[in-house]
């Protein structure tokens, strides 16, 4: 079935009406097109650099050896659209850039979801459940209207999000490889539907402009060099390897330690080249009613971020995306680790009793941590 310019505005509304801030449609680029041959030429040759570092996922590889990723129609062979949807999760809130108590940590804007665990201990919602649960609505809806088949991802599937929402309008890809909308800024969280509804080919894509201009803010703020400054074709990529993002979610192990001090008080994720772009500071405030963001999570203090273990840990974070499905403990574990770091970078004395405790101690990869911590600490106290 091919959807004309009306079906299109009505999807578009629909989303909106489920809840989401931004919506549009784009069609997967067929195996001919010159798109297909970019993305996934781009995307293999982003791997083959070793940009993924430790994430295995984004190289999984089909039968006939092809990167799944590269091209959706590997995962799901129907696969003839995809409608993006984003929720804006913008809040009133201070930015990581701005001045904070030397004692206290980082914790990413998009992990700040969920409400404060109530007396029975049950925090709410994890970015990932609220979209979802949008994008049910919005596919049972979808279904009524039209034959199709359908998927509904939030980060989860094995498709680039950020290509199909530059492609279907809601934004353009930002030198910090963010999408980021005119007038919402980049404070997206992004969830799509994977569709085998044909698109009038004139309107199967509808790139969003580029304004990022000669603006090179968020590469020159980024502490650890992530950002790889756009060659002669303009493409946005970073290596993510170098990323705090994935250095205190994704990386298991020890930090590589040049990385350690650039890190400052990160915790989980990072925010800062979002935090500098101007068209955040434009962006209205414009938090998404299902993910308020949570007062103790914004620069929590160190000590009581250390303190949280066990099932405190669980009641804490249950519902929010640092404590999320698999992996939850090395999550943990290494939740610890990245607290050691942040207290090392701290400059306060004070937290060398808890350094020496972990560094004593019989997980390596925190002991490790906690023992550089500690040496920076006493370094910078003599
Ligand atoms: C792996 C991953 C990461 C990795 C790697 C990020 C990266 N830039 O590659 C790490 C752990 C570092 C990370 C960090 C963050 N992430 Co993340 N991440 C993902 C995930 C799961 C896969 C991304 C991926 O495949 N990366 C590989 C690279 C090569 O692909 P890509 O980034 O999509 O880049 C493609 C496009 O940019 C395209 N491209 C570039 N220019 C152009 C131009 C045009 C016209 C087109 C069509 C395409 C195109 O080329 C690339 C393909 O080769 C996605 C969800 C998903 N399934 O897409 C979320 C996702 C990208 N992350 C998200 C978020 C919120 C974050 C953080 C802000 C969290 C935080 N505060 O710590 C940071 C942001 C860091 C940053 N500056 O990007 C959001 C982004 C929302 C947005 N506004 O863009 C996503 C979409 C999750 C979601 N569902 O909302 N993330
Ligand atoms: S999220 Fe932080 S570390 Fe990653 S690219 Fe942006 S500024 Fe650099
Ligand atoms: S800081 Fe500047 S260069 Fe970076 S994404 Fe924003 S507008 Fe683009």
């Amino acid at each position: 079935m091919t959807l004309t310019s009306t079906d299109r505005n009505w999807i578009e509304q629909q989303s909106l009406g489920v809840g989401f801030d931004l919506a549009g449609i784009a069609a997967v680029p067929t195996e001919a097109s010159e798109e297909h041959a970019a993305t996934n030429e781009r995307f293999s040759a982003w791997i083959s650099a070793g940009h993924a570092g430790e994430m295995e996922y984004l190289k999984r590889e089909d039968d006939a050896g092809q990167l799944v990723r590269g091209d959706l129609r590997r995962a799901i062979p129907w696969a003839r659209s995809v409608i993006t949807c984003a929720v804006n999760y913008s809040s009133k809130t201070p930015l990581s850039i701005a001045p904070a108590a030397k004692d206290t940590g980082w914790v990413a804007r998009y992990a700040w979801s969920g409400r404060e665990p109530n007396a029975n201990g049950n925090a709410g919602s994890d970015y990932h459940d609220v979209l979802l649960k949008q994008l049910r609505t919005l596919e049972a809806r979808l279904k009524q209207r039209f034959e199709c088949d359908t998927n509904c991802y939030v980060d989860t599937g094995p498709i680039l999000e950020r290509g199909y929402a530059t492609r279907a309008g809601i934004g353009w890809i930002g030198k910090n490889t963010c999408v980021i909308n005119q007038q919402q800024g980049s404070w997206l969280l992004l969830g799509v539907i994977v569709t085998s509804l044909e698109l009038e080919t004139a309107s199967a894509s509808l790139p969003a402009a580029d304004r990022c201009g000669s603006c090179t803010r968020c590469i020159d703020a980024c502490p650890t060099d992530a950002l790889i400054p756009p060659g002669l074709d303009g493409h946005r990529q970073m290596d993510a390897t170098r990323c705090i993002a994935y250095l205190t979610i994704e990386k298991k192990g020890s930090i590589p330690e040049e990385l350690r001090e650039p890190m400052g008080r990160q915790v989980f994720g990072c925010d800062i080249c979002q935090d500098v772009c101007p068209w955040n500071r434009r962006a209205p405030i414009k938090t998404s009613s299902a993910l308020p963001p949570r007062q103790d999570l914004i620069n929590p203090s160190l000590e009581w971020l250390a303190s949280l273990e066990g099932p405190e840990f669980t009641r804490v974070f249950r519902g929010s995306p640092v404590e999320r499905t698999r992996r939850q403990t090395s999550r943990r574990k290494f939740f610890r680790r990245n607290v050691a770091i942040a207290m090392g970078n701290s400059g306060e004395a004070k937290f060398l009793p808890k350094l020496d405790g972990w560094a004593a101690g019989e997980d390596p990869t925190l002991a490790e941590a906690a023992a550089w911590a500690a040496a920076r600490l006493r370094a910078a106290d003599k």
